[in-house]
């Protein structure tokens, strides 16, 4: 079997996504997810320009081999650009080695090791009253793992709060240039504990409580906000600063027993060797759709799995479906799996990615079809055309541009 053709669609059901289509000689397709937010165009034409046309009568049955030649054949290494694009190549391949065998993924790389996979969802609020009611909702709806935001007072724009209360948080907006949100650690750094409080006092323990720091502390203020909040027992915080200087973690660890969770922007193993290494973390973030596809994930959770971390994937809606049928395969079979994060696709979305997983209870399932056991929608894809949208900025209360 020879791969034939390699197409690259750009939709814009709501958001962007970018989708990768291989076709064998036998008539075989696999589908795969290239979507990077705000810089999708980038990965379509590494896809389209240098990739696809390399694609074409090469063996799809040769996932590694193929995953080998376009990671060293580049001799450019690493980058979220090439390693999205070796990605939707990787699961559009495995989708095809699923479909040939009449397995779905999660049986071709050693079977379930779980019954379904736990997902977070988000629960936010313009007060930290409009949270607890948006958390009741998603708890009703069965969730077992929840993760707060609220507005914090003083901040005007902040990370993940919705325009209109019980709005889905969708960062990125329309047009070229980014739209400025604000920030000061300090007013937050004095709020969060409050916020848990509230939640905990409410909804007692039962459930996981996670939070995103979106990597906006120093390591000093991630230790203090760490330790203040211990007593509520997050499942996570995550991003609490910046993790290109890995050893800053060591800093935070001396200080708090609040698990920590980092790695949506990582795109490699090299990213997170020395954090989890030092077991600097507890959860590994990093995606099938931005760290090279199922192939270089299992590297990735192999490793963290020697050193008691769990993998607890990026989910926001910024991935496409196809990248979150992926995950979900992934999760089904990864022995030290942690959590998933899960914020839903709006309806549009799902008429052009036809998904057959299925949620019960808090749990998700990707499905027994053969393969990644979903479909491209291409009639619907092309009523959606492409539409500029950018990732914000942040800057502190003196202008200053700093982490969004
Ligand atoms: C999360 C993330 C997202 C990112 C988004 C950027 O934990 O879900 O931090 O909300 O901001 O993926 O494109
Ligand atoms: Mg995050």
């Amino acid at each position: 079997m020879k791969i034939v053709k390699a197409e690259v669609f750009v939709t814009c059901p709501d958001r962007n996504f970018v989708t990768l289509k291989i076709t064998t000689s036998e008539g075989f397709v696999g589908i795969g997810d290239a979507t990077l937010n705000g810089r999708e165009l980038s990965v379509a034409s590494y896809l389209e320009d240098h990739l696809c046309p390399q694609l074409i009568d090469l063996d799809p049955s040769r996932i590694e081999d193929i995953w080998q030649t376009f990671y060293k054949g580049a001799y450019w290494r690493r980058g979220p650009v090439t390693m999205t694009a070796i990605a939707a190549i990787d699961m559009a391949l495995w989708d095809i080695k699923g479909k040939v065998a009449g397995l779905p993924v999660y049986d071709l790389l050693g079977g379930a090791s779980r019954e379904g996979v736990m997902v977070y969802c988000h629960a936010t609020g313009h007060s930290i009253n409009d949270l607890l009611d948006d958390y009741a909702k998603h708890k009703e709806m069965g969730f077992k793992a929840i993760r707060v935001q609220s507005k914090v007072p003083g901040i005007e724009r902040s990370y993940g709060i919705s325009k209109n209360q019980g709005e889905a948080y969708e960062p990125a907006a329309k047009g070229i240039r980014p739209n400025v949100e604000s920030w000061s650690s300090e007013k937050y750094l004095n709020f969060a504990p409050k916020m848990f409080d509230a939640i905990r006092n409410k909804f007692g323990f039962d459930d996981h409580v996670l939070h995103d720091v979106h990597h906006r502390l120093t390591p000093i203020e991630a230790g203090r906000l760490g330790k203040s909040i211990e007593e509520y027992s997050l499942f996570w915080m995550e991003d609490p600063t910046p993790a290109e200087n890995q050893e800053a973690f060591r800093l935070i660890r001396q200080h708090t027993t609040t698990p920590i969770a980092v790695g949506e922007v990582f795109n490699s193993i090299w990213d997170c060797k020395q954090l989890i290494e030092e077991q600097l973390i507890d959860y590994i973030r990093s995606t099938v759709t931005h760290a090279g596809g199922i192939t270089h994930m299992r590297r990735i959770a192999d490793f963290a799995a020697m050193y008691q971390v769990k993998t607890g994937a990026h989910g926001p809606s910024d991935i496409s479906p196809i990248g979150m049928a992926a995950g979900l395969h992934l999760d089904m079979w990864v022995p030290n799996f942690g959590v998933q994060e899960f914020m839903g696709y709006s309806e549009k979305m799902l008429s052009v990615f036809n998904t057959n997983w299925r949620f019960e209870n808090g749990y998700m399932h990707p499905s027994d079809k053969p393969g990644l056991g979903i479909e491209f929608n291409e009639v619907e894809a092309k009523k959606y055309p492409y539409q500029p949208a950018s990732l914000p900025i942040a800057r502190l209360e003196d202008g200053t541009l700093c982490n969004w």
